[in-house]
């Protein structure tokens, strides 16, 4: 049989003509024949568009061959596999990572060109996927190309919402929401896949029955929906290894059809099954902030549900029993929102696999781990009791019964401490009795993971400090990390090939640690003249898109001081723009030959607020207005310019990124658990103007505290500091920037009031007034380092070089050896 197999497997190959071929000629053929039969456009007559849509066809179909053989590889070998699960993944655009990864990136450059086309312009045709919020999300996409690319035999899964984040449209200054049907024009970057199908049950009741003489507990679900999975091919870069992305849509069920076909209503039937596809079809906006609504529930359990049925499918297709499943399964935690996977492998082990409680739960705690991306306690996710108790009624008795096995433990080891016990329970009694899904995931994973070392800290001592307390070895951390394939390489093509060109190799793109390298030539003069053009290009680049933009003109000789991410209180776009008026305002007092001595600045802000975040979108129209006035104002000139981005997303930020001089990440200390945009800043030369939050007290410690920006009170001070309040008596420049929104000089009086509010007085709980003073002085010191082109250029070198630490290579391989336990499986060539 086995020699049968081989020669029809042979005889396959040969009529494939072996694999695909990447040498121009077959390039071409391969574009042409996509736009003609898949795009089915005429070959004789296409627009740009149909051209991409023939390109990334063409694309996928490298990806997809090498995909199958990793699988087939991965299915034969067998490794212990992570699963990662978030609800959240930013990708951004696909194609060019896609070229790049596969090693073709110039074959397909060169095979366009004869065809008349240009790729950077086809690759513009490229909507993004974004189906995440910030941080986190994008954070889960760098670790994706990470796995790949480091050969990690992983998966992710994840919602294909129909909807991604909403599209920020400004009108007169004030953001407005749109949908992003995203889906509307085809994603060639997925794998429909009809027969991955698994139903996902909700609501009804639970039953006890008896199963040869023993008792369990059988679920009988009030409604059914199918999960079907779409595969997104995740390529490594300098390897055949590509994974899979799994994301679930939400589908009518066949098996389970609704009660009103026998009742004869046809049509209301019908319509009704629709009501399905609800579940998967929109992202909710909100960073960081839970309602307790029973649609993201449903989104959650949902994921979930199928996700775990997959790779329980996927491990019985292996083994006959579970003895073995923990040396096969990782499943990782992304926060705590895909927490209710705990449960549902228990619910599976025990009531369908008819596994004991205790044989179950000893699976359960040695294959999970969570990471949380948190800094308050504020921001922990809590699910109702009776929402909980409605739509999964034997979920919330499993969590009941973890719970009371846990407190029963928790009193023998701590007594009868009321006050402890009540707060690390995971269930709280409250004025709405609910379940803390944070304490769940540290109950009953063996590792949790904290973001960089001043959360891990913060972690220990405050949001979790009575579980550290009681289980010290499962807390750790791993500094977050941005892959330098998509915010390098891609999006930075010129400086990939200058640093490829001083370091002699292209090997710091899978061995980032190489970029240290550079050191050395630091004050090199060839170096530094050739890092200026690089840096004047990509500025020139913004530029021209600004000007597309808004119609304003900025000149290349300004410093690009940008702040990119989204609008929150404690990110504090307030403190930045109110530094932006004192500019402004010292500006307009001086007489002729100071202003000769003033850097010019191209301030640029970009970032979304969450609809329903009031105080977000007040500061979004402040911007607008603060650049109103001074992008009007004659008298200054180029001396001073504001900018807003609207629609910051990845590919945005791969365009601004590159173009900037100075980037700010400037959070009052403590509330950032770490921060990764400040790392593709850095990776990209700029320099960076921060407080001591996050990541960026790491990033310190690899470049020195010379060659960056720092200023504001530290963690430890601020809880003194907030109590003392911002005495706008001593604050005086403070208080007359404040004064003059107040006071109507940008207009919007009224509107603004509540915003001001939020500041002066004794209320202003983020510390700007506190922090304005040394947020002015590290402005001034950025100016004065700006003057000294050859000193700001060693620094700019400094900061790409000490960028290695900052890779998502290095936090993957980090989780890989000391939290999942897996190894690298590398599919041969
Ligand atoms: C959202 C909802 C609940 C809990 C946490 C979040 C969250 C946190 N969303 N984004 N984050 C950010 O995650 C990044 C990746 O770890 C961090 O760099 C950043 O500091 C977090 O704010």
């Amino acid at each position: 049989a086995l020699g049968e197999r081989r020669a029809k497997a042979e005889r396959m190959f040969g009529l494939m003509d072996g694999f695909l071929k990447s040498d121009p000629i077959s390039l071409q053929k391969d574009i042409l024949n996509h736009v003609e039969y898949t795009v089915a456009r005429s070959r004789f007559s296409f627009d740009d568009f149909e051209a991409y849509q023939g390109l990334s066809h063409s694309v996928r179909d490298r990806l997809i061959e090498r995909w199958h053989d990793t699988q087939l590889y991965f299915k034969r070998k067998d490794p212990k596999r992570v699963y990662f699960l978030s609800l959240e993944y930013l990708m951004g655009r696909s194609l060019s990572n896609s070229v790049i990864n596969l090693g073709i990136r110039d074959e397909y450059a060169e095979a366009l060109s004869q065809l008349g086309f240009e790729f950077e312009v086809l690759a513009e045709q490229e909507g993004d996927a974004a189906l995440g919020n910030g941080g986190l999300a994008r954070l889960s996409a760098c670790q994706m190309d990470s796995l790949a690319t480091l050969d990690y035999p992983a998966w992710g899964y994840g919602l294909r919402y129909q909807y991604g984040l909403f599209r920020q449209l400004i009108l007169d200054g004030f953001q407005h929401e749109q949908p992003d049907y995203w889906l509307n024009f085809g994603n060639p970057w997925e794998i429909e896949r009809i027969h991955v199908t698994y139903p996902v049950k909700f609501y009804g009741t639970v039953e006890e029955e008896l199963l040869n003489g023993k008792k369990c507990k059988v679920w009988i679900p009030g409604e059914m929906v199918e999960a079907v999975a779409y595969d997104n091919p995740i390529p490594g870069y300098g390897t055949r290894n590509t994974i899979t992305l799994r994301l679930w849509a939400a589908k009518p069920s066949d098996q389970y059809d609704m009660e009103s076909y026998n009742t004869g209503d046809y049509i209301n039937a019908v319509v009704n099954r629709q009501k399905a596809e609800t579940i998967s079809s929109v992202l909710y906006p909100d960073d960081r902030s839970h309602q307790g609504k029973e649609l993201r529930l449903k989104q959650q359990y949902f994921f979930v549900s199928a996700s775990i049925q997959d790779i329980i499918r996927r491990f019985k297709d292996a083994h006959n029993n579970f003895d073995e499943f923990q040396e096969k399964v990782a499943l990782q935690l992304n926060d705590t929102h895909p927490s209710l996977a705990i449960s549902e492998v228990m619910r599976v082990l025990v009531d369908e696999e008819n596994l004991d409680w205790s044989r179950a739960w000893g699976i359960v705690c040695k294959i999970f781990s969570f990471t949380t991306h948190t800094v308050l306690a504020e921001g922990l996710e809590k699910i109702p009791v009776d929402l909980l108790g409605s739509l999964l009624p034997r979920h919330l008795e499993i969590i009941y019964d973890i719970n009371f096995n846990f407190v029963e433990e928790l009193k023998k080891r701590i007594g009868m401490d009321y006050n402890r016990l009540s707060r690390m329970s995971i269930v709280e009694d409250g004025a709405v009795k609910s379940i803390r899904s944070a304490n769940l995931s540290i109950v009953c994973s063996h590792t949790v993971n904290g973001v960089s070392r001043v959360h891990f800290e913060l972690l220990k001592t405050k949001l979790f400090k009575d579980f550290y307390e009681l289980w010290p070895e499962k807390f750790q951390y791993k500094t977050n990390g941005v892959t330098q394939r998509r915010w390098i390489v891609v999006s930075n093509p010129s400086l990939c090939g200058l640093i490829s060109k001083w370091l002699g190799t292209e090997a710091w793109i899978r061995n980032v640690d190489l970029l240290t390298g550079l050191r050395e030539y630091a004050a090199n003069a060839d170096l530094q003249q050739e890092w200026k053009m690089v840096r004047k290009v990509n500025k020139m680049r913004l530029a021209e898109y600004i000007e597309a933009m808004s119609g304003l003109k900025v000149s290349l000789d300004a410093m690009f001081d940008v702040q990119i991410k989204r609008i929150h209180e404690y990110k504090r776009q307030l403190l930045n723009i109110l530094g932006i008026i004192h500019r402004y305002d010292c500006i307009k007092s001086m007489n002729e030959s100071d202003r000769r001595k003033v850097v010019p600045r191209v301030c640029i802000i970009g970032g979304k607020a969450a609809p329903g975040y009031e105080i977000a979108k007040k500061i979004i129209k402040l911007c607008h207005a603060v650049a109103e006035k001074i992008n009007n104002d004659s008298d200054v000139g180029d001396l001073l310019k504001l900018v807003f981005i609207p629609d910051y997303n990845v590919s945005v930020a791969e365009l601004v990124i590159p173009g900037a001089d100075l980037s700010q990440h400037i959070s009052t200390a403590g509330h950032e658990a770490s921060g990764t945009g400040c790392m593709k800043f850095l990776m990209n030369g700029s320099l960076l103007l921060a407080t001591a939050d996050g990541s960026t007290v790491e990033i310190i410690e690899e470049i020195g505290a010379e060659n960056l920006f720092l200023f504001g009170a530290k963690v430890d001070e601020v809880p003194m500091l907030r109590e003392k309040g911002t005495d706008m008596r001593v604050n005086l420049q403070f208080a007359r920037v404040v004064r003059m929104i107040r006071d109507g000089y940008f207009g919007f009086q009224d509107y603004f009031e509540s915003l001001c509010d939020t500041v002066d007085g004794g209320s202003d709980f983020y510390l700007l007034g506190s922090d304005f003073g040394s947020y002015l002085e590290a402005q001034a010191a950025a100016d004065k380092a700006f003057v000294d082109q050859e000193k700001w250029t060693r620094m700019s070198i400094l900061s790409t070089a000490g960028s290695g630490r900052f890779s998502s290579d290095r936090t993957i391989q980090d989780y890989a050896e000391n939290t999942w336990g897996i190894e690298r499986c590398r599919c041969p060539f």
